[in-house]
């Protein structure tokens, strides 16, 4: 039980309700939010309510408050659970990862990079110059990726649109010599199109509202977000965010981390070169495709440092690879524009890949010799989307609610999997409790020849002849019998299945109808990168001379055979990155933030009960706290314990002359009637209720009245 925090603020650990009901759950976290207690744990979970302000807890004087602290000495904190991370890796030689979870806009990037903060705070006490350069670049690279991978959506100024992975490695003194950062799925359709009140990503305006004229004019660019089809519809919004400064501090940040003047430019480049594309319009003449704006066929050479000719058969012809020959074929005028904006999408990720991969070859760790100086230790810091559920979701949302049960998956299997590990090292007996195992929505997307990814990946074969009926179809006929599946064919009487090309899946958290509203010829397509890759890789990247956008498309040193020989899908794709995640992760020491966001409107006065309640519910947050508690509420190490409670028994009380600490504090436990209600185990004592604790908190509290009224009265000298 964490100190210093009094019952007015509510219980700072949530296996001290009295009952374990999502009545007392609900009103214990909403108590705390409205005292401005934002965390409150769940054994070593953090569970954090975003409170849409700021708040002054994150400062030196609270980091050297948590630093090198136990979890339950101080009020539950993301310094602590970054604290616990650390000393597990530096004592114990552990790798550790803290895996932050929530709804987009409940605070999971705010939290990753607090948690930074704080690793960046506490070590190097001796100021080494190349450690302080490593944090540096550690910190600035959130700067860099948030510009290139957030934007501005309805349900956040911010939001991180692609799924992020950070290691950071230590050496033998417990201080970062370097990082990885792994990028999962960038949202990549938002370069083309954005809901009503949403904004494409942060870079684009930053380039926009930020470069000097020199450099807009160099890029054939207007200050105006109107004047560009892809990004108009958000540009008018005035957001709380700062394209100008921003710009700037982007520019500074890349240039710290050690991006040359060229690669900027180059990023700039292709920012502009993607802005132009969106305003190229096509026609016919005949049965030929044209462009009609050739002006702007020539910016786009310029940009993109090849030849005009290669600029048009990007965009009017279709490279495709059949056995060893090679066809080009003409588009009509909507695949053209379908090829445009394919384009434009591909380039854009790419170019966020690149960055990624650009910050790792910088932050990577360098001339570290295991064999000289010990194991290099790992934390990994995983800010990944949370499920969403909107009204219409498209691919990219089935993806990132794959992504969820995956993790949610991993959290069940880990955290059950770690008690009776624990229970098992102490050799203590272990109570099995019951869960909702989700491993069988995991199995509905992933499993091979069964799973949706595979009905997907072959749709994706097939380019040119599936249609949207042809793929449901597919998996109506090997899912029907599936009881997270269902289709309107399916369920006929089903009014929430209003369109023939709807299919549901019934998540952990929650239904999601999923909607197939274009062409899955079209939807094909754009899930093959190779037929979009071919297209710009052999006629623009490959020609170009332009070293740095070549480096982008590294399959420009293959034949088109070679390229096309396996085409990975990106469904195929996302789903081995998700399964390596797992992976990396479950060997890890897991430290879970779960975050909830207490209303729609970012208010910092509201905590809406029913929102909250439906994130309780699906981040599993009561079952963990059942999971926790069937077994033991509470959980120390003998010395520890003693340290805290051996004011109330005389038998230990200044000091105990037993055989060992635990037959101390068991004699402790008896003397005070505990002993039922008590597990010893081979280094710690294990409390069943909460109950216990507390009465042991109490005895403490009066016997440490009584210590100091004596203590005053010693030192009036009335005794
Ligand atoms: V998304 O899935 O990337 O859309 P996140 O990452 O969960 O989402 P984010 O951390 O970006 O949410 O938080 C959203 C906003 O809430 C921030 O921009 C802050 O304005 C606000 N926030 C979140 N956490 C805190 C906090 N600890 N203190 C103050 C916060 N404000
Ligand atoms: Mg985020």
């Amino acid at each position: 039980m964490a100190e210093h925090e009094s019952l007015e603020f509510g219980k700072a650990d949530f296996v001290l309700l009295d009952n374990v009901s999502m009545e007392e759950f609900m009103a214990n976290l909403k108590l705390r939010f409205e005292k401005g207690r934002i965390y409150t744990y769940i054994g070593e979970v953090v569970v954090s309510v975003n409170p849409y302000r700021a708040m002054n807890i994150y400062g030196r004087d609270t980091v050297e408050q948590y630093k090198g602290r136990e979890l339950y000495e101080r009020p539950p904190h993301l310094f602590a659970i970054a604290d616990a991370a650390y000393k597990a890796m530096k004592r114990r030689n552990k790798d550790t990862c803290i895996v932050i979870s929530g709804e987009s806009g409940a605070g999971k990037t705010e939290a990753s990079k607090y948690i930074m903060q704080y690793i960046a705070a506490i070590t190097n006490p001796n100021q080494r110059a190349e450690v302080e350069r490593v944090k540096n670049m550690l910190l600035k690279s959130n700067c860099v990726l948030e510009a290139f991978g957030n934007a501005k959506t309805n349900r956040n100024d911010n939001s991180s649109r692609f799924g992020k992975y950070m290691d950071i490695n230590f050496d033998f003194k417990g201080d970062p010599i370097g990082g990885h950062i792994s990028n999962y799925l960038l949202e990549k359709s938002r370069v083309i199109f954005q809901q009503e009140g949403e904004r494409s990503f942060h870079s684009f305006y930053q380039l926009l509202r930020g470069a000097p004229d020199s450099l807009l004019r160099s890029l054939h660019i207007q200050k105006d977000p109107a004047a560009y089809n892809y990004i108009k519809v958000g540009g008018h919004i005035k957001s709380c965010i700062n394209d100008g400064a921003d710009f700037k501090a982007v520019a500074d940040a890349m240039k710290v981390i050690g991006f040359t003047g060229d690669e900027i430019q180059t990023v700039y480049k292709i920012l502009a070169a993607i802005l132009h594309l969106g305003n190229l319009t096509f026609g016919v003449d005949g049965d030929v495709t044209l462009i009609e704006n050739t002006k702007l066929v020539s910016v786009l050479r310029e940009l993109l440092s090849t030849k005009e000719e290669n600029v048009e058969k990007a965009l009017l012809y279709r490279t495709v690879a059949t056995g060893r020959d090679v066809i080009e074929k003409q588009h009509t005028e909507q695949e053209a524009s379908y090829g445009r904006d394919a384009l434009a999408k591909a380039m854009y990720e790419r170019l966020f890949c690149w960055i990624v991969g650009r910050i790792n070859d910088i932050i990577e760790v360098k001339n570290y010799d295991a064999r000289v100086h010990g194991k290099n230790t790992v934390i990994g810091v995983l800010d990944i989307y949370g499920f969403e559920i909107f009204q219409n979701n498209s691919f990219e949302q089935f993806c990132i609610n794959y992504c969820n049960e995956k993790l949610q998956q991993l959290f069940i299997q880990l955290v059950l999997k770690q008690e009776q590990e624990e229970y098992q090292r102490e050799g203590i007996p272990w109570k099995h409790i019951d869960y909702f195992n989700n491993q069988i929505i995991v199995d509905l997307v992933e499993q091979q020849h069964k799973g949706i990814f595979s009905v997907l990946d072959e749709a994706c074969m097939n380019v040119g002849k599936v249609t949207d009926e042809v793929f449901l179809q597919g998996l109506n006929g090997k899912l029907a019998k599936h009881a997270h599946y269902t289709s309107r064919k399916l369920s006929p009487t089903d009014k929430n299945l209003e369109f023939d090309r709807d299919f549901r899946i019934r998540h952990y958290a929650g239904d999601v109808i999923n909607l197939l509203p274009f062409h899955a010829d079209l939807l094909c397509w754009s899930l093959t990168p190779v037929a979009v890759d071919l297209l710009f890789m052999f006629l623009l990247c490959a020609s170009s001379s332009n070293t740095v956008l070549k480096a982008m498309w590294p399959e420009g040193k293959l034949s088109i055979t070679e390229v096309t020989k396996r085409p990975l899908t990106a469904a195929t794709l996302f789903k081995n990155s998700m399964i390596s995640l797992v992976e990396n992760l479950a060997c890890k020491e897991p430290y879970y933030v779960r975050c909830i966001k207490p209303n729609d409107v970012k208010s910092p006065l509201l905590f809406e009960i029913e929102r909250c309640r439906h994130q309780v519910e699906y981040l599993g947050l009561l079952e963990n706290v059942r999971v926790r508690r069937a077994g033991f509420a509470y959980r120390q190490t003998y010395p520890r314990f003693l340290q805290r409670y051996k004011m109330i028994s005389e038998f230990t009380w200044p000091n105990h002359d037993l055989p060992s600490d635990r037959e101390a504090v068991k004699k402790l436990m008896q003397g005070c009637g505990f002993d039922h209600d008590a597990a010893y185990g081979k280094t710690k004592v294990f409390i069943r209720t909460p109950r216990t604790l507390f009465s042991l908190e109490e005895q403490r509290a009066e016997m440490v009245q009584r210590i100091v009224l004596f203590l005053q009265k010693v030192w009036r000298g009335t005794i």
